[in-house]
């Protein structure tokens, strides 16, 4: 067993969701010589045309209480006086009003939070949950309205402000307040986010700490202290002096039954390379709702099928024989992890086993791009052929702002939400777990990203900083890349036959795109986020599951629930859903929504009246408000659904974009449900609404933890039923899959087949295939003599070098 996962010496690391308290302990403490600036991928051999960008920055949200009696009116007024200077104009700087925030900005709101000694702050590290503490920093944008002012019509740049999320937990009444702190880069005010009527986030839904997940730890070690033999005997590992045979745990959420409720079900595993694999038979539920530790109760374990009232309990009953025990095999048979090159990998590793009956040992093809990138980037921001767009990673995920094609908007936004994976099981943490991972830091987990695997030698990586449970700004190295590639099919082709033998031309568009990509490792699930632009106005995006699966214990009553993968493992069924916010503008912010539908028709054949003619006809359908273009999944989604621009196009057709959603998600949890309340966004493959700035967001940190009465319901976006025509509309897609674990997901599930997304495609919206700007068409011509004549646009490639640069991968993220 090697010691490479064994996280910094602690004797029993907090495993997956869950594992907080020793990750948080790492930060700081860099593994080994730190890459800390971005890097601008490419051919060696090759001057790199493009500047390298900065960091990107990012970080969180919330929302809060406080009854703080602050100089609200100042703080307008300061605001007023802070309307910002004139915008010097170019791309590259209008785009900076995206930006997420610079290490100094971050830091200049913390120390404006801390010079605020009303607040009474205390360091997030402070091993209390009685305390007030910074969770969360990140910028707030400004308004749509100012910002397509500012980008559009060369009016004042809107100020720049941050949302902060506090915990005020050392108050009477403890709670949690989102501000708004400005103006950047000098913070002078903060004001209240106001949460909407009667959607206050409570308390309990706050998200779980890495304080919180060390005192977790420390009450599930003092719980299961009468355990330590039991443990011992059955697992071979334990709690306590257990050296590298320790335990660990995952916390599955909801936590609790109701509103107000924080009592959460955590699962035991051997601490081994791989350990969402490893549960040891023992699942306890742990009441952790009291902001005094002392309270924290275990309520009940369960045991291989049964449950008990306590710890206590099922070891008493263990000492006398009346326990059913299921004693694990030693998953670290001889070397009793010493690195021994003979002892087979665990099954969870990662490392090759068995052969190939054709064994390939050498490097696979690669890309090169021996011209360089053929994109730029400038800050935030990418200008590729007919493309500009700016990008930022809000701690909900990755957004796509301002996306233009040919200098006309296409999106103001394009932007992840959320992703959920609902769970049946047969223990008690399988069939609790509703997974809401905005909850769990969704895009503040973008760890660093590996070149020639993660993403193309070629790319161009980009680092982010997050602000998110910690006391400094954390730079998160390579967490998002940008590069180019050939599409695996030609964008065109025609091969132009004279039926003689021979052909009239040949002509061909082998086609590039580009891929804005980041991920999100949340604790043992990875999804891969792709934005995939073509060079014929169509954007693609797109997001792979993989990583490892959620598992449960084995028992032969858990077949009902998943597949076995292991002589003590069941994987989960469960399905993932992921939602996106698609603010499109196409040609201008008053758009309409309709779809086409092909309808068949049966009529006498004009040419042949005695026969009939039956033929597809098309159906145009108009919504008119959001109730009508709420499309629930127990229904068919039409084909074509079309966001329309009054203006027509040369041939009289409304200039519209075309949303083609790739997926095989379904309704999983019905409306009945109460915690269903915090995923209503998941009724619908599709909603069209009113933009409506109260409106940005399906989803929040806090619908994991209260998801009963959570403070953002998407269902109240339609309630009001507004009218949809000719507005600014907002498209809201999920997407997603059912995955019924097989045991092909050992030790990871993998990505072919498991990506699901959809597509932006122009319809009626250019004269033409907008690519034919594309200099990469080759078409050949035969010639009666000589050979063929070759027309292309751009010159044949020279030999050139196509080494890439020697591997590295640091894997470290430390507070700046
Ligand atoms: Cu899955």
């Amino acid at each position: 067993m090697e010691q490479r996962w064994q996280l910094h010496g602690s004797p029993a690391a907090p495993g997956r969701r869950g594992g907080a308290s020793e990750e948080a302990a790492s930060v700081g403490k860099p593994r080994g010589h730190g890459t800390w600036q971005s890097q601008l991928g490419g051919n060696p051999c090759v001057p790199i045309k493009q500047l390298t960008s900065p960091p990107l920055h990012s970080r969180a949200m919330g929302r809060e209480t406080l009854a703080l009696g602050w100089a609200v009116a100042a703080t307008l007024m300061l605001q007023a006086l802070a309307m910002a200077e004139h915008s010097p104009g170019t791309p590259h700087s209008k785009a900076s009003v995206f930006a997420d925030l610079s290490a100094h900005e971050l830091k200049a709101v913390r120390s404006f939070l801390w010079s605020r000694k009303e607040l009474r702050l205390q360091s997030s590290r402070a091993l209390t949950i009685t305390k007030n503490s910074v969770f969360l920093i990140e910028t707030l944008l400004p308004k749509k309205q100012q910002v397509l002012k500012f980008l559009d019509n060369h009016q004042r740049r809107p100020i720049r402000e941050a949302r902060v999320v506090v915990f005020f937990g050392a108050q009477e009444h403890p709670n949690v307040t989102e501000f708004a702190v400005g103006p950047l880069p000098q913070p002078q005010y903060m004001r209240e986010l106001p949460p909407r009527p009667g959607h206050r986030a409570s308390w309990t839904s706050r998200p779980i700490s890495s304080v919180e997940y060390s005192l977790l730890n420390h009450a599930l070690q003092e719980a299961t202290k009468p355990l330590h033999q039991f443990f011992l005997a059955t697992t071979g590992f334990s709690f306590h002096n257990c050296h590298l045979q320790c335990l660990t745990f995952t916390d599955v959420a909801p936590r609790g039954l109701a509103s107000g409720e924080r009592r959460s079900w955590f699962i035991l595993q051997r601490y081994v390379e791989g350990y969402f694999l490893h549960p040891t038979g023992l699942e306890l539920l742990l009441d952790h709702s009291s902001t005094n530790t002392q309270d924290w109760t275990v309520e009940q374990v369960w045991y291989n099928g049964k449950f008990y009232r306590s710890p206590e309990e099922l070891a008493r009953k263990y000492k006398k024989g009346e326990v059913d025990v299921v004693v694990l095999e030693d998953p670290l048979p001889k070397g009793k992890g010493a690195e021994n090159m003979k002892d087979p990998p665990l099954f969870s590793s990662y490392k090759p086993r068995g052969d190939f009956s054709s064994p390939i040992t050498g490097h696979g093809p690669r890309l090169v791009q021996p011209q360089g990138p053929g994109y730029k980037l400038q800050g935030n921001t990418v200008l590729y052929g007919g493309w500009s767009f700016s990008f930022r990673l809000r701690s909900s995920g990755l957004q796509v702002l301002n996306v233009q094609f040919g200098g006309e908007r296409i999106a103001y936004e394009v932007s992840v939400q959320e992703a959920v994976a609902l769970y049946g099981g047969h223990t008690p943490a399988g069939s609790q777990t509703k997974y809401i991972d905005v909850g769990w830091g969704l895009g503040t987990v973008t760890h660093e990203l590996a070149p020639g695997i993660d993403c193309p030698n070629t790319a161009t990586f980009l680092d982010a900083l997050h602000y998110y449970d910690t006391d400094d700004p954390i730079h998160y190295p390579r967490a998002l890349c940008v590069f180019e590639m050939p599409m695996q099919v030609p964008l065109r082709r025609h091969f132009n036959s004279n039926f003689s033998g021979g052909f009239n031309f040949y002509a061909g568009l082998q086609g590039q795109v580009l891929v804005l990509r980041t991920t999100s490792t949340v604790y043992n699930y990875d999804y891969i986020w792709d934005f995939i632009f073509y060079p014929n106005g169509v954007m693609e995006t797109k997001v792979h599951a993989t990583g490892y699966v959620h598992a449960t214990f084995y028992t032969p009553e858990g077949l009902r629930y998943g597949t076995r993968l292991h002589t003590h493992l069941i994987g989960n069924i469960h399905t993932h859903l992921m939602h996106y916010r698609v603010d499109l503008d196409v040609a201008g912010t008053k758009n309409s929504f309709q779809t086409l539908r092909m309808k068949l028709e049966n009529i006498t054949n004009p040419w042949s009246r005695t026969h009939h003619l039956v033929q597809p006809t098309l159906e145009q359908t108009r919504y008119l408000r959001e109730r009508q273009a709420a499309f629930h999944f127990r229904h068919t989604l039409p084909k074509y659904l079309l966001f329309t621009s009054p203006k027509k196009n040369a041939w009289g057709h409304q200039r519209s974009y075309r949303l083609q959603i790739h997926s095989m998600a379904d309704q999983v949890l019905p409306p009945s449900l109460q915690e269903e309340r915090a995923v209503t966004w998941a009724r619908y493959p599709l909603a069209v609404t009113k933009y409506r700035e109260s409106e940005l967001y399906s989803s929040s940190i806090y619908n994991q933890n209260d998801p009963w009465d959570p403070p953002v319901v998407f269902e109240e976006f339609l309630r009001n039923n507004e009218y949809i025509e000719d507005e600014d509309l907002v498209a809201w897609v999920t997407v997603g899959f059912l995955h019924i674990p097989h045991s092909e997901d050992i030790p990871n599930t993998a990505t072919p087949g498991n990506s699901v997304g959809f597509l932006l495609r122009p319809f009626n919206f250019f004269p033409e295939d907008p690519s034919l700007a594309s200099r990469d068409t080759v078409i050949v011509w035969p010639r009666d003599d000589g050979p063929n004549y070759v027309e292309r646009w751009i010159p044949e490639e020279e030999e050139s070098c196509l080494m890439p640069a020697p591997f590295s991968y640091n894997g470290t993220y430390r507070p700046v």
